[in-house]
């Protein structure tokens, strides 16, 4: 019996709807997650893996045109087009319901229907959310088990009149044409229809922790960020919090879980990993800006993880984690390009084609036997370097906030904003090169304001204001900084070694926090004076450094033109304290 009514009566129109045969709740218990995790196995939706080398762990494969987010297809359903501002896909909340309503009618015909209550935060903090997902898919129910807190703990917090986020998703035909992902904020309400793919389908993810809890966020005065969390514990014991705002598929993983390289080992640090992908931020009342990690797991991208780039991830997927579109190989364990062992001879693709090393498609190109998006999931208390802090009802207080992309050129290794404001401006202009987590042409230099563009709920530019006025809150806020690891040389190699390495830079950021460093002026911001960045045990040239650091005015006269274009999209709602940020930024170049 449900003693929610409003829970009750919602699931009984999904019901209506969808016309399952058969529904069933998730009570969070292991032994219903092993029964399901048997029968996916039956069905081939998972394949298990080879138990004595990767206990409880499996494989699936997604459908191939559903291996990424589509952008494209998601859309916020504000009352009117003008609230979702000028980046977002907007649909009226009429039509969404409708169109939605056409792909869901009795797509769950002979399926079962799985009700999953989750919790996005510790269960019964302040700072949680609620969220019930009802969805056709086994895979997404075991998941979810990874990614969130599920189950009967979660029904009990919501009590009888609980606020929750009502989340359906089916994967009605898997079809792209028939594909939709559609937030109506105003109904606290997520519907994904067609697709089987991670950020499309674990609806507590970007659906909920990013784009309903942006828009829930900026009501109620606190923020919600495409941010990883990692503390850096000194030998003192003492402990400082870094957020860091990274675009999909651009470091943030490996950035929480860095190892400290062996050149800093004597400096005796060790870093904690907090949250490697959402952050959700208030003030405190101590003046500072506090985060939790609302998720429960991590969804991390395998291709390029392996023990040198990121040990505390391999360590943690040994066990209990669901690969997603890696190679199967013979002895039923997993690889993926740029992990640890060089290619099989011989394998399974993600496609499920047998597959074998050097093999191309009618184009020519290598067959990779891993998606360059391939996945998985694994829970995050199985990380080395995971904090205690991460069941913390209070979350951990933030030293610096940092913004970073892929950039071949222009932006420098590191630089520090000049104030909150500049910051505000420096994360809303960021850039990136487009990767393999979102369809679209890779490589492509895109406007991603602090790696929100494809998860802001609500108008962009009311999004800088709550930033803004974030700001105004804190007595001491983080100070703002940028980083980019992805700087080419004219060869088209990294000038930085990036990984673990990053942990000099993070060293530099934390001196400043702490006033322990003087720095450079430049009209972009403080940069490091060389001697600055801790170089012992790398081999890196000062003309590396050297470039790595180069402010090319000419590089950002362009950039200054093609950032008018970005920012005048949002006319007059852009916040003035980012039109100021520009002018001084322009006028500091004497542009
Ligand atoms: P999402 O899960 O999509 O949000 O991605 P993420 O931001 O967590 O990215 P992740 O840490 O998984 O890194 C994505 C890719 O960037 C991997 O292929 C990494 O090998 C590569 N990468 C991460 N950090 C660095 C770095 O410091 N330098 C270089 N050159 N590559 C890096
Ligand atoms: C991202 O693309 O930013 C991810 C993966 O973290 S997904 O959950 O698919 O969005
Ligand atoms: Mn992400």
């Amino acid at each position: 019996m449900i003693k929610h009514k409003l829970l009750d009566l919602w699931v009984k129109e999904c019901v209506k709807l969808c016309k399952p045969d058969k529904v069933v709740w998730i009570d969070g218990t292991e032994s219903m997650r092993k029964s399901l995790e048997k029968q996916a196995c039956s069905t081939g939706e998972i394949v298990k893996l080879n138990q004595k080398k990767m206990p409880g762990c499996v494989l699936h494969r997604t459908a191939l045109n559903d291996v990424a987010r589509t952008e494209n297809l998601t859309f916020i359903c504000t009352p009117t087009k003008k609230d979702a501002g000028p980046t977002n896909n907007w649909m009226s909340p009429k039509e969404a319901y409708k169109k939605g309503g056409e792909i869901f009618a009795g797509s769950m015909k002979g399926r079962t229907m799985y009700i999953i209550p989750f919790s996005m935060g510790p269960i019964g903090s302040p700072f949680s959310k609620i969220g019930v997902e009802v969805t056709d898919s086994i895979y997404v129910v075991l998941n979810m088990y990874i990614m969130t807190r599920v189950g009967n703990k979660v029904l009990k917090q919501l009590g009888e009149k609980g606020k929750f986020t009502k989340c359906l998703h089916g994967k009605a035909g898997l079809d792209i044409k028939r594909r939709l992902i559609l937030h109506i904020p105003k109904d606290n309400t997520i519907w994904s229809a067609g697709s089987g793919y991670g950020g499309n389908v674990l609806l507590g993810k970007k659906c909920l922790a990013l784009r309903i809890a942006s828009y829930q966020a900026q009501k109620e005065g606190w923020m919600a960020e495409h941010m990883l969390i990692l503390g850096i514990e000194e030998p003192n014991g003492r402990i400082e919090y870094i957020a860091a705002a990274f675009p999909s598929a651009c470091g943030k993983t490996n950035l929480a879980m860095l190892i400290p390289p062996k050149g800093l080992e004597k400096k005796g640090y060790k870093v904690w990993t907090v949250g490697d992908d959402i952050a959700w931020m208030r003030a405190d009342s101590d003046g500072k800006l506090w985060g939790i990690n609302p998720e429960w797991g991590f969804f991390g991208v395998a291709p390029g993880t392996n023990s040198k780039t990121n040990l505390n991830a391999m360590k943690t997927v040994r066990k209990n984690t669901i690969f997603t579109n890696v190679l199967l190989k013979p002895d039923k364990t997993v690889w993926w390009e740029d992990g640890d062992e060089p290619p099989p001879k011989e394998g399974i693709d993600w496609r499920g084609s047998p597959w074998r090393p050097g093999m191309i498609d009618d184009g020519g190109n290598i067959l990779k036997g891993a998606h360059p998006n391939s996945r998985f999931t694994a829970p995050a208390m199985q990380c080395p370097s995971i904090s205690y802090r991460l069941e913390q009802h209070h979350g951990v207080p933030i030293s610096a906030i940092i913004f970073g992309g892929r950039r071949a050129h222009l932006a420098p290794l590191v630089y520090e904003s000049f104030s909150w404001q500049h910051g505000v401006y420096v994360g809303a202009t960021m850039a990136s090169e487009r990767t393999a987590a979102q369809y679209g042409k890779q490589g492509e230099v895109r406007r991603d304001p602090m790696a929100m563009l494809p998860f802001c709920g609500y108008d962009m530019a009311k999004y800088f204001k709550n930033w803004i006025d974030m700001g105004r809150k804190l007595s001491s806020p983080p100070k703002i900084f940028h980083v980019n690891w992805f700087r080419q040389d004219k060869k088209g190699e990294f000038l930085w070694p990036g990984y673990g390495e990053n942990l000099r830079v993070l060293e530099w950021i934390l001196k400043r926090c702490n006033n322990d460093v003087k720095a450079h002026k430049t009209p972009i911001g403080y940069v490091p004076y060389l001697e600055d960045i801790d170089r012992t045990g790398i081999k890196l040239s000062k003309d590396k450094l050297k470039d790595l650091f180069l402010i090319d005015s000419k590089e950002w006269s362009r950039e200054l033109k093609d950032l008018e274009k970005f920012l005048s999209q949002f006319g007059n709602n852009l916040p003035k304290e980012i039109k100021r940020e520009y002018s001084a930024l322009k006028k500091r170049f004497g542009f």
